[in-house]
């Protein structure tokens, strides 16, 4: 089996599932002997990114942050998973340059079952007014037009999604 290190990049709205993925993918990473390291977005925001906001300019820094870091993750033997919304496919692009052995994942799921879960209640908060420039509601997301797979967050179960992730990242030699 392949030891090398990559960046599992997950890309999706605010409650499409990607850090639940990305904590399902890692468990079971671990169950191979496999060093993961995952970087969610609202977690980096407490740390590597404190400060930053919601602009353009503030989501691509905070971005090429998360990127650098899988970069080094990943050329030490790592697997680092990425499990920020990144909106924006320059950015996204940005971090695929850079970082190289990248297989990005669409967590697709509809912005109205998001909003239905609503798991932190910051869609009711944009409802009320009280959040603005919020992804997929005021504020762009960009879909991926060649992501190495899309899982359909409500039409599979977690146990699908992440048996189809593993399955890709086998198929494309990193497992
Ligand atoms: C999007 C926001 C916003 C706005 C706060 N737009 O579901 P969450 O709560 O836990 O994850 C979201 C997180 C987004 O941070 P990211 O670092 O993933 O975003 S980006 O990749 O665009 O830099 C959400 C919360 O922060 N949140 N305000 N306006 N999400």
């Amino acid at each position: 089996m392949s030891q090398k290190g990559f960046t599992l990049w997950f890309t999706g709205l605010s409650g499409a599932g990607k850090s639940t993925l990305a904590e399902a993918v890692a468990r079971r990473l671990r169950t191979l002997e496999r060093k993961v390291e995952i970087l969610d977005g609202d977690v980096v925001r407490t740390h590597l990114s404190k400060g930053l906001g919601f602009s353009r300019e503030d989501r691509d820094t905070n971005i090429k942050r998360i990127a650098f870091v899988c970069d080094l993750l990943s050329r030490n033997g790592v697997i680092a998973i990425s499990a920020a919304i990144s909106p924006y496919r320059e950015a996204r692009a940005w971090a695929r340059e850079q970082i190289g052995e990248f297989v990005e994942v669409y967590v697709k799921c509809p912005l109205d079952v998001c909003r239905e879960r609503d798991v932190k209640g910051l869609y009711k908060l944009v409802d009320e007014g009280k959040i603005r420039h919020f992804t997929g509601v005021d504020d762009p997301y960009e879909p991926p037009e060649n992501p190495e797979l899309i899982v359909e967050t409500d039409k599979e179960t977690l146990e699908e999604s992440v048996a189809r992730i593993f399955a890709r990242l086998v198929e494309l030699g990193y497992l």
